[in-house]
């Protein structure tokens, strides 16, 4: 009998709970949340410990997200948000995942788990193997399983036919020594998560300001007067950033946000470091909040600027710079004859708003000198997602608004070190000049094809052209778009490899032959022959600066990232000459090769014991373009999005509950949004619940239409919510089944996770 390895089970529905929506984030509840998140899978003595050490000078980087921590004082017990604390807890969990566990459990019964029951299992102890036609992993040892991959790797057709992903987590150290090996290998096939995260920042932000990163420093909230926040819930998924919006509110700056949910965080906050705020109103964030509707993002943006030009026409010099336009700039013309060419009339029913509030926004944006436009997935998601990016960069180009203090680009960050990895050359399309200084650096003969990113490796997978998959953190089968075609298409591949921490379901659906290499964690001490290490990360501003974990390793045989990765080198290629073993032993090493060939880091090994750390060359920041093709930053045109739904059909955008980290789910409550003990929602406009005969917490399925092919995901439950009409909003990664693989922004080829054209049916119909 065939057995069935399932990609993502629907769950039979829980006890869910619907309560109220809280009118302010953060403050006392959230360090209640934290606390028990602690006290549970860490224990509270171990967990204090912990928790002392996140985010200071002398500890480790928070796992959580990529934003930077503040310059000077740095509050004891302090520089973690809920969410971090979180993140540290579940590294952190007493749940150990041992090779008796796997003789316990089958890799199929463990496949009907969910994903929070799998994650929740805990943290991999042992080097685990499963061997072709086996049910149940076993206990390996290092060098056999190293030999297993080195053989695998070396009887390919092609170095081509490998694939090397790498998650976000991933230190400097550790992926500039991963993109080596691959690139010695033979092979520029490193996609990454960035490929479904901001790659649609980095492309639109390298062709129009000559830098795929944000301009800002946090110090720039400090001086900035409005600050736009688009497309992103930093209450949930950034909670620093809450502190930073409500300092420069207090000075005196405003906040327009604009989103399809009134997140929360973003309407009022509670600083949980101010015991004395934990009761009362807390503070209004928002100013003016802008309710878009999905993808609706380039037409609003588009009337603002068309706004911003007739009050520039009427009174000359009372909006643009011209200054810095004709000093700076390339390409106005064409960018205003194009804007001419588009009406207020038809944009304005994309953005599902009133054009008084935008005409507010527009007064705001005429009315200030410095500003931020912060954004995150709600922009970078969609197929027109590059359109969306640049034309921020045009409403702060015609303002002059980047390049100073106080102003400027800032593409919010996902994982804690997905920038860095970047800046070490995980990517598929490096740059020639990177290459050349590998190859002098090393002596060896780089690929110069460029290589597969996350949605055409999937794709390669399934034609069969790629046939042994390794990934450096992640959990790619969770995380990608269009769960079982992904799941196939890993299915087909001889090998699969996943460097881990913590059980997850890319080690349930697997390759013929499958192998789990456990890794220490961040919060964990990394003793090598050297000595004690420390690793390093770069934040979403590019400040660079050191982590060093703490606490005992949870097992003996986890290995740190490096060593894995000198290990694979060793096992893998025959004529190399790099010191792979020199640079797992002592960190200094490797730092020192990142150094010789990547600019910015001059004087790293001792940059870097700075406390706090250093920052890295930014040309934006500087109020230079040349890196561009013009050599000026480029105003560019760009489209509005052009879906038509028929009747019965909706947008859907998957978003990230309040207890979750990407495809870790830390507890099932999302408590900004009123639901509890529940995964499998939708959330629906009221009156369109009403129009298709659905009440609240009817069961319902999803099918998603994408050229004349639908997908299916089973057993959800519908929750009206405040969201605009035929737009709905369910959490990732239930419903990456419903991700049309071939759906994806156009030049990024980022999965349009955030517009999924769908239609909704009662459970009684059957499929
Ligand atoms: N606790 C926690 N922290 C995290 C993560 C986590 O899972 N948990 N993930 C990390 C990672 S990798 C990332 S990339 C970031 C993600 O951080 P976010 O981007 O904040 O995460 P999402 O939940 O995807 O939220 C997207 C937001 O965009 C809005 N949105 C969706 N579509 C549109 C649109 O068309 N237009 C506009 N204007 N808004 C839209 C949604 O309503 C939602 O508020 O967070 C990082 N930090
Ligand atoms: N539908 C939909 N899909 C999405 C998104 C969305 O908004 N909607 N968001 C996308 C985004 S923004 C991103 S960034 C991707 C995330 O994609 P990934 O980065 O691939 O996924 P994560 O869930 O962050 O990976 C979690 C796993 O990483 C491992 N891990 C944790 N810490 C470490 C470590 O220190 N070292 C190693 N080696 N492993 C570790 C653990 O085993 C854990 O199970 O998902 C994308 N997918
Ligand atoms: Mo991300």
């Amino acid at each position: 009998m065939e057995k069935k390895i399932h990609a993502q089970p629907p769950k039979t529905l829980t006890g869910i709970q619907l309560t109220e929506i809280p009118t302010s984030a953060v403050g006392v509840k959230a360090i209640t949340s934290a606390m028990s998140h602690i006290k549970k899978e860490v224990g509270l003595v171990k967990g204090i410990v912990l928790l002392k050490n996140i985010n200071q000078k002398d500890g480790f980087d928070c796992p959580g997200c990529a934003w930077p921590d503040p310059d000077a004082k740095r509050a004891f017990l302090a520089e973690y948000c809920e969410n971090g604390a979180k993140a540290v807890a579940e590294e952190a969990t007493k749940n150990r995942v041992s090779p008796l566990f796997f003789a316990t459990h089958s890799v199929q019964e463990l496949s009907l788990l969910s994903d929070y029951e799998i994650g929740k299992s805990g943290r991999i102890t042992h080097p685990m193997y499963l061997p072709e036609g086996k049910d149940h992993y076993e206990e390996i040892s290092w060098d056999a399983a190293f030999s297993i991959i080195g053989k695998e790797l070396n009887q390919l057709a092609s170095p081509d036919e490998a694939i090397f992903y790498t998650s976000g987590r991933t230190s400097n150290e550790a992926a500039f020594l991963y993109q080596l090996f691959v690139r010695e290998f033979g092979t520029n096939n490193l996609p990454d998560c960035s490929n479904m995260c901001h790659e649609s920042s980095g492309v639109a932000l390298s062709e129009t300001l000559g830098i795929g990163k944000g301009s800002i420093t946090l110090d720039d909230f400090n001086h900035a007067d409005l600050v736009i926040v688009m497309g992103q819930n930093p209450g949930t998924n950034h909670p620093r950033m809450l502190t930073a919006l409500s300092e420069m509110k207090k000075k005196g700056g405003k906040i327009i946000t604009v989103n399809p949910l009134p997140e929360v965080g973003l309407l009022n906050y509670k600083d949980p470091q101010n015991p004395l705020k934990w009761v009362g109103k807390g503070q209004d964030l928002t100013d003016l909040f802008l309710q878009v509707k999905i993808n609706g993002d380039v037409a609003l943006l588009k009337i603002i600027l068309k706004l911003m030009k007739s009050k520039e026409k009427e009174n000359p010099n009372s909006v643009f710079n011209h200054q810095f336009i004709e000093e700076k700039t390339a390409g106005i013309d064409a960018f205003l004859e194009d804007l001419d060419s588009y009406s207020i009339e038809e944009l304005l029913p994309q953005t599902g708003l009133t054009l008084a509030s935008i005409e507010k926004a527009t007064a705001l944006i005429i009315n200030n000198e410095n500003i931020i436009v912060c954004w995150a997935m709600g922009l970078t998601q969609h197929k027109n997602s590059v359109d969306n990016i640049r034309e921020i960069v045009n409403l702060l180009l015609l303002k002059g608004s980047i390049g100073k203090k106080g102003a400027g680009t800032c593409p919010v960050r996902g994982h804690s070190n997905v920038q860095g990895d970047r800046t070490m050359g995980i990517w598929e399309k490096p740059k020639a000049v990177f290459l050349d200084r590998l190859e002098e650096e090393f002596s060896f003969k780089a690929p110069r094809k460029h290589g597969y990113d996350v949605v055409s490796a999937i794709e390669a997978m399934k034609e069969k052209k790629a046939k042994v998959f390794i990934g450096m953190g992640g959990n790619f089968i969770s995380a990608t778009p269009d769960t079982q075609f992904t799941a196939k298409a890993m299915q087909q591949c001889s090998l699969s490899v996943q460097i881990s921490t913590k059980l997850n379901r890319s080690h349930l659906i697997h390759g013929k032959r499958a192998l789990i290499l456990p890794c220490l964690g961040r919060s964990e001490k990394d003793i090598q022959s050297s000595g004690e290490q420390f690793i390093s990360v770069e934040n979403s501003m590019g400040v660079v600066h050191q982590s060093k974990g703490h606490l005992i390793p949870h097992s003996n045989q986890l290995l740190s990232e490096p060593a894995i990765v000198a290990g694979l080198a060793k096992a893998t290629l025959q004529n190399t000459t790099t010191d792979w073993s020199g640079m797992a032993a002592n960190y200094d090493l490797i730092r020192e090769k990142i150094e010789a060939t990547i600019p910015g880091f001059q004087k790293y090994n001792q940059r870097v014991r700075i406390p706090g750390g250093f920052t890295l060359p930014n040309n934006a920041r500087e109020n230079d373009f040349t890196p561009t093709a013009s050599g000026k930053a480029n105003f560019s045109s760009n489209k509005p999005s052009k879906i038509t739904l028929k009747n019965h059909q909706f947008l859907m955008m998957t978003i990230r509950t309040h207890d979750q980290y990407n495809t870790t789910i830390y507890g099932l409550n999302d408590r900004y949004r009123g639901v509890l003990n529940e995964r499998r929602i939708i959330f629906m406009n009221h009156e369109d619940m009403k129009q298709h005969g659905l009440q609240k917490l009817d069961k319902v399925n999803l099918t998603s239409h994408f050229n004349g092919e639908q997908r299916h995901a089973l057993g959800f439950m519908v929750v009206p919510y405040n969201i605009p009409r035929q737009c709905t909003a369910t959490y990732f990664p239930e419903t990456n089944v419903l991700v049309p693989i071939k759906s994806k922004a156009d030049i990024s080829n980022t999965p349009t996770s955030k517009t999924v054209i769908i239609s909704i049916q009662k459970e009684t119909v059957n499929l």
